[in-house]
């Protein structure tokens, strides 16, 4: 047996001093690297949260996938839903990587042990809420996620350069919606307002509970998986928001709403945080909604899965009869 190197550390304590190198030099932690328990649970809760948000965030705008009012938008929101998919798929995958096993995944969803976000329980009353998502969950979502690119686990990051790179896609696409609302007739204007009204403070929500009721900030700043605090990222996107609403026409519904000139940055009022707490534990409008088609989607379809582990088994089989 060869004798402990540097290069090979055996111990517990040179492992975990050769994981704290790699956060504080700014590398990437990858698969097969040793990691301390707590690093690993977090970023399966961390992620298999986000792509659980990810699935289920289909549904509020695939909702209007057959009462598209053209050919056009159509094609449009049925990109960006499969997009969706796409992403919850990439997230699924990298949390395989820490081993976490997919289908027991989604039971934790199904059976409300895991979180998916908050935005998601709010209902789309009517086709300009198609365009709000995807102005302002698209861009919270970009805000939020932008410096996710950078986490320190190697397989989330570089799933995120894609997802972000798609996200923004997203966001443009309903701008450019609500921008041809904008410039259509009165009842137009009125829908989009309405839709501002109902999602502008549920997006502010998406960054999580401010800093000092955050309990996994601190740590996950510290394992470099978040690089900004709930509140930053928060500051960030009202920030840049406010412009891209008075561009639009439209007036975000906080009285308390100022430019502050000696920070450079939009104050805003309060947020509702009891609201918050109701959706997140399970009572916002629309969770129970979400939870039952999610349930449905992975009864009805468990043949689809079970023909296709059949299938594949069937052909690793085959491949390695040929083999031998
Ligand atoms: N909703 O200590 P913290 C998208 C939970 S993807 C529900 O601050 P953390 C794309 C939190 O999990 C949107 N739960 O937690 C799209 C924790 O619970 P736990 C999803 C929330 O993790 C667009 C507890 O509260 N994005 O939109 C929420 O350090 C359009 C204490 O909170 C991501 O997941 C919430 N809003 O920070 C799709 C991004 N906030 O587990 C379709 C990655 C907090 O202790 C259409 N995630 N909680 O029981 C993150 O950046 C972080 O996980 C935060 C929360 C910032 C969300």
């Amino acid at each position: 047996m060869s004798a402990p190197t540097l290069d090979r550390p055996t111990d517990e304590a040179a492992l975990q001093q050769r994981f704290d190198a790699t956060i504080a030099a700014d590398r990437r932690i990858e698969p097969r690297d040793w990691m301390p328990d707590g690093y690993r649970k977090t970023l399966v809760r961390q992620i298999a949260q986000h792509a659980h948000s990810e699935i289920i965030g289909m549904q509020p705008e695939g909702d209007w996938l057959l009462a598209a009012p053209s050919l056009r938008r159509k094609a449009i929101l049925l990109a960006k839903v499969q997009d969706e998919a796409g992403h919850g798929m990439y997230l699924y995958s990298a949390a395989e990587t820490l081993g976490a096993d997919r289908a027991d995944l989604t039971d934790k969803l199904i059976e409300q042990k895991q979180k998916y976000s908050s935005i998601f329980n709010y209902p789309t009353l009517t086709y300009a809420d198609v365009g709000v998502i995807g102005w302002l969950v698209d861009g919270a979502a970009i805000c939020n996620q932008v410096p996710l690119c950078r986490s320190s686990y190697g397989p989330y990051a570089r799933a995120m350069i894609r997802i972000c790179k798609e996200e923004s896609f997203h966001q443009r696409q309903g701008y450019e919606l609500l921008m041809t609302m904008m410039g259509g007739t009165e009842e137009q204007r009125a829908m989009v307002q309405d839709a501002v009204d109902r999602w502008w403070w549920p997006s502010l929500m998406m960054f999580g509970p401010p800093d000092d009721d955050s309990p996994n900030s601190a740590q996950s700043m510290a394992w470099g998986i978040k690089r900004h605090s709930n509140d930053e990222l928060r500051q960030r996107y009202v920030d840049m928001s406010v412009p891209q609403a008075q561009f639009l026409g439209v007036t975000l519904p906080d009285p308390d709403l100022h430019w502050d000139e000696e920070t450079g940055h939009w104050r805003f009022g309060p947020i509702d945080w009891a609201e918050f707490k109701q959706v997140v534990s399970g009572n916002g409008p629309a969770n129970a909604e979400r939870i039952r088609r999610r349930r449905a989607a992975r009864d009805d379809n468990a043949w689809v899965t079970e023909a296709a582990t059949a299938y594949a088994r069937k052909h690793a089989g085959a491949v390695t009869e040929g083999a031998a």
